[in-house]
């Protein structure tokens, strides 16, 4: 009885945080640098090929773009951080947006924070992941453009973020993470999984037949 993800729909994309729906509900963002394979993630997940706008050019989903699910849940796209290529003022307003957001949005229960598995925990993204540990939200890495690597090297990308997250957060105990491709839907199950949990209103503490 998983979550039908399919019925996504776009709700606008936010310029600053007065634009932002009601603050109600539950939301889940997916975070990462420009070109680490957010939007691309969304499409996979929704299975619509262009329901988040996927680019060629770095930098320039750069609005708070949010897609509506059943029940007042909802996904965010959040514009990519840490691209060298815009200006220096238009990126510190967005870096500015970005932070509010993170601080102030009530029905932000999640993170899904997207690393290209090629290279991994960046400042920004141990920064991003740190904060969001710390703020309480649940955390899921997703390893992405999996397809890029063979199995083995794979695997120890993964083994290898896993232990740096280990040396470097305080607690993992709210941190999940997978390797993660949109073109062949590897760790999708694993995100939508994750994703039925937040969105969840009454998890069922103990086994339940019947
Ligand atoms: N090979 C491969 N390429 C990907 C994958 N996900 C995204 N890309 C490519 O990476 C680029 C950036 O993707 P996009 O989703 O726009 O990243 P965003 O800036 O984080 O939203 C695009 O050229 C995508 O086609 C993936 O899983 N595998
Ligand atoms: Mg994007």
């Amino acid at each position: 009885m998983g979550f039908n993800y399919q019925i996504a729909k776009y709700i606008l994309g936010a310029a600053n945080l007065k634009q932002l729906p009601e603050d109600e509900g539950i939301e889940v963002a997916f975070a990462g640098r420009s070109n680490a394979g957010k939007s691309s993630a969304l499409n996979r997940l929704t299975g619509q090929r262009s329901l988040a706008r996927t680019s060629k050019t770095p930098g320039r989903t750069q609005l708070i773009n949010l897609f509506s699910l059943q029940d007042n849940n909802r996904l965010v796209d959040l514009p990519g951080y840490g691209y060298a290529r815009v200006a220096k003022s238009v990126k510190e307003h967005w870096q500015k947006t970005l932070i509010q957001y993170l601080q102030k949005r009530d029905c932000l229960k999640a993170l899904v924070i997207l690393m290209d598995i090629r290279h991994p925990c960046k400042e920004m993204d141990l920064s991003m992941i740190n904060w969001a540990l710390n703020a309480d939200l649940k955390v899921l890495v997703l390893l992405s453009k999996s397809d890029k690597l063979k199995h083995g090297a794979r695997k120890d990308s993964q083994r290898k973020v896993q232990k740096i997250l280990e040396e470097k957060m305080k607690s993992i105990m709210n941190l999940e993470i997978t390797t993660f491709s949109a073109l062949n839907g590897d760790g999708n199950e694993f995100l939508k999984n994750f994703l039925d949990r937040q969105f969840e209103k009454n998890p069922i503490s103990g086994e339940e037949i019947g």
